[in-house]
């Protein structure tokens, strides 16, 4: 248990279980500084379905150069990896689960048959140890999506188990074009004395380290724009427990989609900052307009530190946009 942690003799086994450290012994692959999570995940194709393959198990990621935590990971990714489809796709996930614990998937905003959407002991058994579940659905919306664990969310998903899921629409006309795009994965970690524990909201559960795309700041990316140029930045609210104000330097955005719905044109709206709460999805399209470094960070401070230090101006939530 985190040091902190409230506990009482009372405390069920169930809820300290969920609470506990991961077990560096479970961790079956490291991955270094340089490895990349949100990697588009290859398919196959069979008789017209595109099927797709999903391994949730134990690793160890590197966040900031010798700095690890122990986490939940599908494909040994953090964030898991990317799956990209088109509005009207057929398509299967096959998840084989290789973690020390029961777990399943939700398609999380899609229009899905029931026992296809995935949450444990309501829609579907647990996917135990070793099993694989198979879900299969047709893609009938388009836009900025996510998936994650339905099995024990406040343990499983905050230990790194969530990935992208972008639709693109079936006709291109209805994407919202810019020249660049890229999508942000937030999350929270908890690290104490070597071991990772799932952040909580609560008294002892509070994380002390932030990660876009699995990596903290200065080891976030940078992306690179020439003046004049569009950027797409499609915000997902994989974060677990906290709420993230995420704003972004050098003047307003437009936001042209909430939630995966693309917003009506005449209802778009100009903002510098929105609220990525658990769940939620903004894509906004931002102008480079002057050269320079500009910054796309939370603002939270405390969540642009990593173990409340801050390292070439920053930490945690937080990358620069180099515009050339
Ligand atoms: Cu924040």
């Amino acid at each position: 248990m985190p040091p902190g942690m409230i506990m009482a003799r009372d405390t069920p086994a169930d809820a300290m279980r969920d609470m506990a450290a991961v077990d560096p012994n479970l961790t079956a692959d490291t991955y270094d500084l340089q490895a990349r999570g949100d990697q588009e995940l290859p398919f196959r194709m069979e008789n017209g379905v595109k099927v797709f393959s999903l391994r949730p198990s134990v690793i160890r990621w590197t966040v900031l150069p010798g700095v690890t935590v122990d986490a939940y990971a599908y494909n040994g990714q953090i964030p898991g990896p990317r799956i990209h489809i088109r509005q009207g796709d057929k398509v299967r996930i096959d998840v084989t689960n290789a973690l020390p614990e029961p777990t399943s998937v939700h398609w999380h905003g899609l229009i899905l048959p029931n026992q296809m959407d995935g949450p444990a002991d309501i829609t579907q058994n647990p996917i135990e140890p070793g099993e694989t579940y198979s879900y299969a659905f047709t893609a009938t919306q388009h836009g900025t999506y996510f998936y994650h664990p339905h099995a024990k969310p406040d343990r499983e998903q905050a230990l790194g188990l969530y990935g992208a899921l972008i639709i693109d629409p079936a006709n291109p006309a209805d994407e919202v074009a810019a020249n660049h795009d890229y999508t942000i994965e937030l999350q929270e970690w908890l690290i104490r004395e070597g071991l990772t524990y799932p952040a909580m909201p609560m008294d002892g559960g509070m994380p002390n380290f932030f990660t876009i795309n699995g990596k903290a700041y200065p080891e976030t990316d940078t992306i690179r724009m020439k003046v004049g140029e569009t950027l797409k930045l499609r915000f997902i609210g994989s974060n677990s427990g906290f709420i993230h104000p995420m704003h972004v330097h050098g003047g307003p955005f437009e936001v042209v989609a909430r939630d995966g719905e693309t917003i009506p044109a005449d209802a778009r709206f100009n903002a510098d900052t929105v609220n990525v709460g658990p769940g939620q999805r903004y894509d906004v399209i931002w102008t480079a307009r002057r050269p320079g470094k500009w910054l796309v960070h939370c603002h939270i401070p405390h969540h642009t530190t990593n173990n409340n230090v801050e390292q070439q101006g920053g930490g945690g939530l937080m990358l620069v946009i180099d515009v050339g």
